[in-house]
């Protein structure tokens, strides 16, 4: 299997993010990509190459151009407010929650900050757009490489991206590296396109991204947000809206969840992209289901991510592995090598 790897994603090195009342450091560090391309090149999983090139059009494919706008501007902003912001990371303070406006685009930077995210565990720092960019053409260049006919290709980027939604930032996420992938398919020729959503996490970025349209399944086994992270989507009566109601499938499981009972919802997810008529899938392949994961709370264990690629292979379908969550360091890159290996293994 070919993987893209973000040559760039060291760039994104945010230091501190908030948790209960205080600023703790960065669980989203450049050395879980490094785990992961160690262990790719130890068990000789296939080439490496970096990412073709791409304009910004194609991140305007699920991206809004005031916010792309403002992603490309923050750092030069955020240090002009104040030449000794150089030696810090931006974090937002302020937000338009109901009642508030977010149709007014402020000239403020902490209220722009604060217009364009949901959380404050996601500092935006001086490299963070060049290495976003970078990790979104990965994706597309998987994408990409799927729709000239490969079985499967790897995105190895970061920072991850199902969090961020068409116009937010947060989850340590920026740009939605699965949803572009998704939708280069899609423009490639697959009329439709499921996702499924592994990590930990309930995707709402890209939920929210596809929620009204049925020619995108959007597919995610997650933490039960009544508990967990992002709290605020992710609940099983979620089911698409307009065209796109029956186009959305939450299968939120109890922290505790052991394998059994996630390879379960894992099976519901495939017979529901099987029975959509999916012609080529996008997984975003987050790490943070395993028992050692230092924010998580289901209970996998390493050789379970064999079985968890090849199910997915059984699926049948082109698909593309995108790069998200765990934060286990030392396991991750043996984890997400063991659903790739499982994968072809499977093939
Ligand atoms: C891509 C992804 O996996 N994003 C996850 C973002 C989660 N951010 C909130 C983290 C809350 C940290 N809780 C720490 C619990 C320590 N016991
Ligand atoms: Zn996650």
């Amino acid at each position: 299997m070919i993987t893209y790897y973000n040559h760039l994603h060291a760039l994104h090195q945010g230091k501190l993010e908030m948790f209960r009342g205080e600023l703790v450091p960065c669980f989203e560090i450049p050395s879980r990509a490094d785990h992961v391309m160690k262990e790719l090149e130890r068990r000789k999983l296939g080439p490496v190459k970096a990412p073709l090139a791409f304009d910004d059009a194609a991140l305007a494919s699920i991206h809004a151009p005031r916010y792309l706008d403002f992603l490309t501007h923050a750092w030069d902003e955020w240090v002009a407010l104040d030449p000794s912001n150089a030696g810090r990371d931006a974090l937002p303070s302020v937000w338009p929650t109901r009642t508030l406006r977010s149709d007014v685009l402020p000239a403020n930077f902490s209220a722009r900050m604060g217009l364009f995210s949901y959380d404050a565990g996601s500092p935006l720092t001086s490299g963070t757009w060049t290495a976003a960019r970078a990790g979104a053409h990965c994706a597309l260049s998987a994408a990409q490489e799927v729709s000239g006919g490969a079985r499967a290709a790897f995105a190895l980027s970061r920072p991850p991206g199902h969090h961020a939604g068409a116009d937010f930032f947060g989850g340590y996420c920026f740009l939605n590296n699965a949803a572009l992938a998704a939708q280069r398919l899609r423009g490639q020729g697959a009329a439709r396109v499921a996702v499924l959503d592994i990590d930990y996490h309930h995707g709402n970025g890209t939920q929210s991204i596809f929620y009204d349209r049925a020619d995108v399944l959007f597919t995610s086994i997650h933490g039960d947000p009544h508990t967990e992270y992002p709290f605020f989507l992710g609940y099983a009566d979620e089911q698409g809206v307009g065209a796109g109601l029956g186009f959305n499938h939450n299968l939120p499981l109890p922290r505790g969840t052991d394998f059994a009972l996630w390879s379960a919802a894992l099976q519901d997810a495939l017979r529901g992209i099987q029975r959509f008529g999916a012609q080529a899938l996008v997984v975003s392949l987050g790490l943070d289901t395993f028992e050692g994961d230092p924010i998580s709370g289901f209970t996998l264990k390493s050789e379970d991510y064999l079985r968890v690629g090849e199910a997915i292979a059984a699926a049948g379908l082109p698909t593309v592995f995108v790069f998200e969550g765990g934060y286990a360091v030392a396991e991750v890159g043996v984890n997400a090598v063991n659903v790739l290996e499982g994968f072809e293994r499977a093939c």
